[in-house]
């Protein structure tokens, strides 16, 4: 595994660009992009640029930006990848928000990871598969900028206090490109 980077405020971060072969990656995104039921949400009519899924532990609840998840389980093949991650990274996952990049316009805006049933600090694996996409990083209190090119079968980390002090996004680009899926696996802590 790489190393991981201290980042200002407490932030920590842990890059592995080759976490799954090519061929492992591969295999995973045709499988994700043909079985997993993906939906675009909208909030007040407004739809989110890009699609998402969602799988966590029956009866954990998740809300952001207007939406409101209930977990229902996982799907066998998600189950093996949640335990390989946390058998890799040491960490406890209980939940996985895939997003879906269908082309260059699809995109996520600047946000932190802070909503309360995350906790503290917590920390966020994200798997991304298919077309590399640039990552960035912004500490508002400082203007520095960071940012990760993330490509086919790697694993990105996040935790310390990143997201209390750095916001991230996943920015529009104008060059034609390909697809690109997330998987960001979290730890949930119950609400009710
Ligand atoms: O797709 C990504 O790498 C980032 C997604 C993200 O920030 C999120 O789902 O909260
Ligand atoms: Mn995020």
């Amino acid at each position: 595994m790489s190393t991981w980077q201290e980042i200002a405020d407490g932030g920590r971060l842990l890059h592995v660009p080759q976490f799954f072969d090519t061929a492992a990656a591969d295999h995973l995104f045709d499988w994700l992009r043909d079985h997993v039921p993906w939906e675009q949400l909208a909030v007040r009519g407004r739809p989110f640029p890009r699609m998402n899924a969602w799988y966590a532990d029956p009866g954990l609840r998740w809300s952001y930006s207007g939406v409101t998840h209930r977990g229902e389980g996982w799907h066998p093949r998600l189950e093996v990848l949640r335990q390989e991650l946390e058998v890799a990274t040491g960490l406890r996952f209980n939940s996985l928000l895939l997003n879906r990049y269908r082309h260059g316009q699809d995109s996520i805006g600047y946000h932190a990871d802070a909503e309360p049933e995350l906790g503290r600090n917590p920390a966020v694996a994200t798997l991304s598969l298919g077309e590399t996409r640039r990552f960035l990083l912004r500490h508002p209190a400082s203007g520095e900028r960071r940012t990760y090119e993330l490509g086919h079968g790697s694993l990105f980390l996040m935790a310390g206090s990143t997201q209390h002090h750095w916001l991230h996004a996943l920015p529009k680009t104008e060059v034609p490109v390909g697809e690109r899926i997330s998987l960001t696996f979290r730890f949930l802590f119950p609400t009710d």
